[in-house]
């Protein structure tokens, strides 16, 4: 008997990126990507790994389908590969790699899954990197011819898409803090990208509005959202966010930039106001992706006015990636997106953690999985009671995969892969999450 239940038509889903899963790197025609260059060089992977097989999904993806459909999810969340469409970036078209596409979509449409495409989770093609890639203003052109190649092609069977995954996380980790590809460290790059960034986001949507006015397209965000480590703290989080989620939400939904960097960013850019005016409503709906929170205090003469603050309290718990598991954030993240405009659609795009686990006789025992995702799930049921627009939630991830800069070493997924043979198990928490699905509740 379930105890907590979804509205009616909540959709399920599990998500997953190109990069992360599909392997084929050099295959079919495909061109390089960032991701390629970077895990290829040395020292910039944890277990010196590469996305060259990953998880082997471009060939697999038949047998991955029946994963996803195993789980009674109605979606699946996945990205395309920028350099397997358009290998230089721009032209030519590479035919195999739609075909691809093809055959993906209507395997997930045979099965009776919903797909849900993003269109940029972080694999640029390097050729685009080398004339300056998101930092180069020619970007936005690039990007919104992607994301008419993909729409003409898919549109009449894709009605879901999003332009970006994180684009903060692009911003701060593969320009400003460099541990993502393409290892870059430079602040006012970073700027660059991020204005680049919105701007490629808004020309995408209107060409793609302009082929299928019916579709719906978003944009995931990651969010971890502040916590004041005191009281008083709490007072300034609506500042703090400034350097935050405000740096996505305040262009998308009222077409501004957050006033602290405002200057900075239109200066670096030669940008033009009304360029971001033209955002506000370019979203049909937003994607959060959300694991943990960040909590901060209050630091004066620092440039954002806050410091973070590490969570050692006694009984303080954390995922493989060092997360602190506070399901709270996921209920404090959905109010806060809910501000920006009161019942606007929401869909998690991404919530899951990663784990130690152990393959042993077949199964993989991992309760603590489970209980995250159930503690998470009550207060996402919590935050639509209290008025949210959720949609739907997609677990991160449909399996284990390359995670980054860690490579292999955090395991994420519902299903277990054992890298070596690339045999797929459906870990416990996939079964639990399979019920969750089947009963729309647990
Ligand atoms: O694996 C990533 C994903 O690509 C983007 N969001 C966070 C996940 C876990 O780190």
């Amino acid at each position: 008997m379930s105890t907590i239940k979804f509205p009616e038509n909540f959709l399920w889903g599990t998500a997953t990126s190109s990069y992360q899963i599909e392997g084929a790197w050099n295959e079919d025609g495909k061109g390089l990507s960032i991701w390629d260059d970077f895990s290829h060089t040395p020292g910039k992977i944890e277990d010196n790994s590469t996305g060259d097989t990953a998880c082997d999904h471009y060939h697999r993806y038949k047998e991955d389908i029946s994963l996803i459909k195993n789980l009674h999810c109605g979606a699946y969340r996945f990205s395309i590969s920028w350099p397997r469409i358009l290998p230089d970036g721009n032209k030519p078209v590479n035919e195999k790699g739609l075909d691809y596409y093809d055959r993906l979509v209507d395997g997930l449409k045979e099965a009776g899954i919903e797909p849900f495409v993003t269109l940029y989770h972080w694999d640029l093609p390097l050729a685009l990197h080398q004339k300056g890639g998101w930092t180069n203003p020619e970007i936005k052109n690039a990007f919104s011819n992607f994301a008419e190649v993909m729409v003409k092609r898919l549109g009449d069977r894709v009605r879901n898409w999003m332009t970006f995954n994180e684009p903060l996380v692009v911003i701060f980790a593969g320009y400003m803090g460099g541990a993502h590809a393409p290892g870059i460290k430079n602040l006012s790059l970073a700027f660059k990208t991020y204005y680049n960034i919105l701007l490629s986001h808004g020309q995408a949507f209107k060409a793609i509005k302009s082929l299928y006015p019916e579709c719906s397209i978003g944009l995931a965000e990651g969010y971890f959202p502040f916590y004041g480590q005191r009281p008083k703290d709490e007072k300034y989080l609506d500042h703090f966010d400034n350097f935050g989620i405000k740096l996505t939400m305040l262009p998308l939904f009222e077409g501004r930039l957050p006033k602290p960097v405002e200057k900075r960013i239109m200066k670096l850019n030669n940008g033009n106001p009304a360029d971001i005016e033209t955002l506000k409503g370019t979203l049909d709906f937003f994607g959060f992706n959300n694991y943990s929170r960040q909590i901060v205090r209050r630091k004066l003469f620092s440039p954002t006015g806050f410091t973070w603050v590490k969570p050692d309290y006694p009984g303080a718990r954390f995922t493989e990636m060092g997360w602190e598991i506070y399901p709270d954030a996921i209920y404090r993240g959905l109010m806060n997106i809910n501000k920006f405009s009161p019942g606007f659609p929401v869909y998690i795009t991404e919530n899951g953690a990663a784990f130690n686990d152990r393959l042993e006789d077949g199964r993989i025992h991992d309760p603590d999985r489970t209980d995250f995702i159930k503690s998470y799930l009550a207060m996402v049921h919590k935050a639509i009671g209290d008025g949210c627009n959720v949609k739907g939630y997609f677990a991160w991830s449909l399996m284990d995969n390359f995670e980054w800069q860690f490579g292999y070493t955090k395991r994420f997924g519902l299903y277990y892969v054992d890298f070596p043979t690339l045999k797929r198990y459906a870990k416990d928490s996939a079964l639990f999450y399979a019920d969750v699905c089947r009963n729309n509740g647990f």
